[in-house]
C-alpha cells in the first residue's frame, strides 16, 4: 500500500542519519539512575533530512490514507487522527466530561455511563453530588476482529482510573456502552479476541486488592488478588473472571481463539517499588480459553459480585493458566501477524522474549517446562516496552531508555537463539524521546502494513516552542517502507496517548447524518411518545409531568438558524429537561444547545436528538443559544428561558 510519493525519495540521502545497530553499552542500573533526563542523541540531521523530503504531508483537500485511533490516557477520550498527515480529525469523549458535546451531562450519555454501573459506585457518586465519573485514563484502543482482521464494528478501550471498559460504535464514532468491572482493580491491558471474532474483550486488572474489598480486612496481603476478565462483547457484561498470581499489565490474544496472554511485572505481589522489582524473573500468564469455558459451563465457578470467578493462581494448579517466567518486570505483550509468535518486552531486561504459541498446548502437560515455548530472546537495547509488526516478518520495538526504535527480524532472532551467527537487528532509529507504544498500520491484524510506523514518545522537551511546565507528548511518524526507518513527522499531542492503531478507511462504514431511529435516544423517544410529542417533526411543547408537576419537559426542534421555541417559561425549582431534535439533514450541519449561566451545553448533530436535565434554581431571564456556528444568522439562533420566582 504505497501512499505518498515520498517513498524512495532521497532515502539514500538519509542513510547514516540514524544510529543504526548501536552497541549496547552501560549497565541497566546506570541508565535507570539517569532516568528521564537522558536524551539519546537525537541528531538534527534526522529531522532536517526528513523535512527536506517533505514527507507525510497531505495537501489541502486531500484525504489521508488511513484512520488513526489514538488513546488519550488521562484525558479520557478517544482521538481520531489522519495518517500520514497526523492531523487530528476528531475527539470522541468516552470517560471524560466534554464541554462541547455535553458528554457526561446529556441524559443519553449519562444512561451509557450508568447502565452497568455498580450500586457501590452509584452511591459513591451520589454522595459526591455526581451521576458520572468526570475522568478516566484511557490507555488502549483496539477494534473488533473477525477472523484475525478488523471488521469495522466497534472500538474497545480501557479506563485504568475507574476500572471500566468502553465501546465506541464505528458507524457514528460515539461511545454507546461503558462497563464497570466488578472485583478487578485498575483495568489496564485490553484486547479483543481475534478469532473467530471478538466474542470477548480481555481485560487486565493491574492493581492488587482484597477480593471482598469492604474494609473488613485490608492489611492481610494473603487476601489480595488480581483478576483477569473476559467481557462478553455482544451482551456487554462480564463473561467470566480468573484469579491470577501476581498482577496483570498488558495483554493480547492469538489467531486461533485458543489463548489469551498477559504480562505481570509484580509476580512478587509487592506493595512498594522495591518489592515489585525484587525478583529476577516475573512472568507472562497464558489463559486456556477452552478449559476456562468448560469449567464455566460445568458450573465450577465461584460467584462473586455477580461474576463467575475461577481460580487460576499457581497454587490452585488448574488447567486454566500457565506461568512462563520472563525476565524482570515485562511490559508489552504483542502477537505477531505470522499467527505464531508472541513478543514480550523485558522493560528492565534489554530483551524481548519470543514465545511460539503453537507450543502452548505442550506446556499445559503435567510437569512440562513452561520456558519450552521460548524460541528467541534477542537483546535489543535498554528499556524495551512494546513491539509492532510489519507484513514482512519484521518487528519494531520501542526502547524507552535508549530513546530508540529497533527494527529486528523475528526469524533471524530465532536462528540466532539456535546458535547461528546472524544479527536479528536490522536498524535503529533515534526518536524524540522516551517512546512507549508504537504501531504499524493494522499491524496487530493479519493485514499488517509495510508503510508507516507511529511511535508515541512520552517526552518532548526542547522539541517544540515552550508552553510552560506542562509539555506535549510527541507522536512521531516513521516511514518503514525501505530497509532503513526514516523519521518524517513530529506530532505534538496533549496528555497522553499511550497507544494507537491505524485502520484502512474501507473497513468502516461511517455515517454523516444520524438515523432518526438510532438507539442512542430510545429512552428519550419513549418519553416523548408518552408525552404525545412527535420528535421527528417540528415540535414546540412545554409539558408538565402529570405525577410530579415540578418536572417540566421542553421539546424543541432546530433548523438553521432557529430553534422552534424562541422562549419558554418554568418555575423556580422546577426540574427542567430540554429535548432538542435537529431536523437539518445536511452533512456537517451540527447545532448545539447551551443554557446561559447554567453550566449546560450539548451537541445536536444532523438528525440527532439530545436532551439535558437541570434544576431551574435561579429566577430571572436566561438566554439559550446554539454553540455550533451553523449559519450566517447563527448568532441569532437563541431564545429566552423565563424562570418565575416561586412566590411570585
Ligand atoms: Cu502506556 Cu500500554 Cu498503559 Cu505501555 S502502557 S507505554
Ligand atoms: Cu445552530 Cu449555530
Ligand atoms: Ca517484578
Amino acid at each position: 500500500m504505497e501512499s505518498n510519493e515520498h517513498k524512495g525519495l532521497s532515502r539514500r540521502m538519509l542513510l547514516g542519519a540514524t544510529a543504526g545497530g548501536a552497541a549496547l553499552t552501560g549497565t541497566l542500573g546506570g541508565r535507570l539512575a539517569l532516568g528521564l533526563g537522558g536524551v539519546a542523541g537525537v541528531t538534527a540531521a534526522t529531522a532536517g533530512a526528513a523535512l527536506a523530503a517533505g514527507d507525510g504531508a497531505v495537501a489541502p483537500g486531500q484525504l489521508d490514507d488511513y484512520y488513526g485511533f489514538w488513546s488519550s490516557g488521562q484525558s479520557g477520550e478517544l482521538r481520531i487522527l489522519g495518517v500520514p498527515s497526523m492531523r487530528e480529525l476528531m475527539r470522541v469523549p468516552v470517560f471524560n466530561r466534554c464541554s462541547a458535546t455535553g458528554w457526561g451531562q446529556t441524559n443519553e450519555s449519562i444512561r451509557v455511563h450508568q447502565r452497568t454501573m455498580t450500586e457501590k459506585t452509584r452511591n459513591f457518586l451520589a454522595a459526591n453530588g455526581k451521576k458520572v465519573h468526570d475522568n478516566g485514563d484511557l490507555h488502549h484502543v483496539h477494534m473488533s476482529f473477525t477472523e484475525g482482521k478488523y471488521d469495522g464494528r466497534h472500538l474497545y478501550m480501557n479506563d485504568k482510573a475507574n476500572t471500566r471498559v468502553a465501546r465506541v460504535r464505528c458507524d457514528v464514532m460515539k461511545c454507546d456502552a461503558i462497563l464497570e468491572i466488578p472485583n478487578a482493580k485498575g483495568i489496564h491491558g485490553l484486547r479483543p479476541q481475534k478469532w473467530p471474532r471478538s466474542n470477548y474483550v480481555f481485560c487486565n486488572g493491574e492493581d492488587e486488592a482484597p477480593l471482598i474489598n469492604d474494609g473488613t480486612d485490608m492489611e492481610n496481603l494473603s487476601t489480595y488478588v488480581n483478576i483477569f476478565t473476559a467481557v462478553d462483547a455482544d451482551e456487554w457484561q462480564v463473561a467470566w473472571q480468573v484469579k491470577v498470581s501476581g498482577n496483570l499489565d498488558n495483554c493480547d490474544a492469538d489467531y486461533e481463539g485458543k489463548w489469551a496472554f498477559s504480562t505481570s511485572y509484580n509476580s512478587e505481589m509487592g506493595m512498594t517499588l522495591a518489592e515489585m522489582t525484587e525478583a529476577e524473573m516475573d512472568h507472562v500468564v497464558i489463559f486456556n480459553i477452552e478449559e476456562i469455558e468448560k469449567a464455566i459451563e460445568a458450573g465450577q465457578y465461584e460467584e462473586i459480585n455477580g461474576c463467575k470467578v475461577l481460580d487460576g493462581r499457581k497454587e490452585a494448579n488448574s488447567q486454566f493458566t500457565r506461568y512462563i517466567p520472563i525476565a524482570n518486570n515485562p511490559h508489552g505483550c504483542n502477537m505477531a501477524p505470522d499467527r505464531k509468535h508472541l513478543c514480550v518486552a523485558g522493560k528492565l531486561s534489554p530483551t524481548v522474549t519470543v514465545l511460539d504459541v503453537t507450543k502452548f498446548d505442550a506446556i499445559f502437560d503435567e510437569g512440562a517446562d513452561p520456558r519450552s515455548a521460548v524460541v528467541a530472546e534477542p537483546e535489543l537495547g535498554l528499556g524495551p516496552l512494546h513491539t509492532a509488526f510489519d507484513g514482512r516478518g519484521n518487528a519494531y520495538t520501542s526502547l524507552f531508555l535508549d530513546s530508540q526504535v529497533v527494527k529486528w527480524n523475528i526469524e533471524d532472532a530465532i536462528r540466532a537463539y539456535n546458535g547461528e551467527t546472524v544479527d536479528p537487528i536490522k536498524d535503529k532509529l533515534d526518536v524524540h524521546y522516551q517512546p512507549g507504544h508504537l504501531k504499524t498500520i493494522m499491524g496487530e491484524t493479519l493485514d499488517a502494513g509495510n508503510d508507516w510506523l507511529v511511535c508515541l514518545c512520552k517526552f518532548s522537551k526542547d522539541r517544540f516552542l515552550n508552553v510552560g511546565p506542562l509539555k506535549a507528548e510527541n507522536d512521531q511518524l516513521i516511514d518503514i517502507s525501505g530497509d532503513r526507518m526514516v523519521l518524517v513527522h513530529d506530532g505534538p499531542a496533549f496528555a497522553e496517548p499511550h497507544d494507537a492503531i491505524g485502520v484502512h478507511p474501507s473497513i468502516m462504514d461511517i455515517k454523516s447524518v444520524w438515523d432518526r431511529d438510532d438507539p442512542m435516544w430510545a429512552e428519550t423517544r419513549a418519553q416523548a411518545e408518552a408525552d404525545g410529542v412527535d420528535i421527528d417533526e417540528w415540535a414546540e411543547e412545554v409539558i408538565r409531568d402529570e405525577s410530579d408537576p415540578t418536572r417540566v419537559r421542553v421539546y424543541m426542534s432546530s433548523v438553521a438558524p432557529s430553534f422552534s421555541l424562541e422562549s419558554f417559561e418554568v418555575n423556580e425549582g422546577d426540574e427542567v429537561t430540554v429535548i432538542v431534535t435537529n431536523l437539518d439533514e445536511i452533512d456537517d450541519l451540527t447545532h448545539g444547545f447551551t443554557m446561559g449561566d447554567h453550566g449546560v451545553a450539548m451537541e445536536v448533530g444532523p438528525r440527532q436528538t439530545s436532551s439535558v436535565t437541570f434544576v431551574a434554581a435561579k429566577p430571572g431571564v436566561y438566554w439559550y443559544y446554539c454553540q455550533w456556528f451553523c449559519h450566517a444568522l447563527h448568532m441569532e439562533m437563541r431564545g429566552r428561558m423565563f424562570v418565575r420566582p416561586r412566590d411570585a
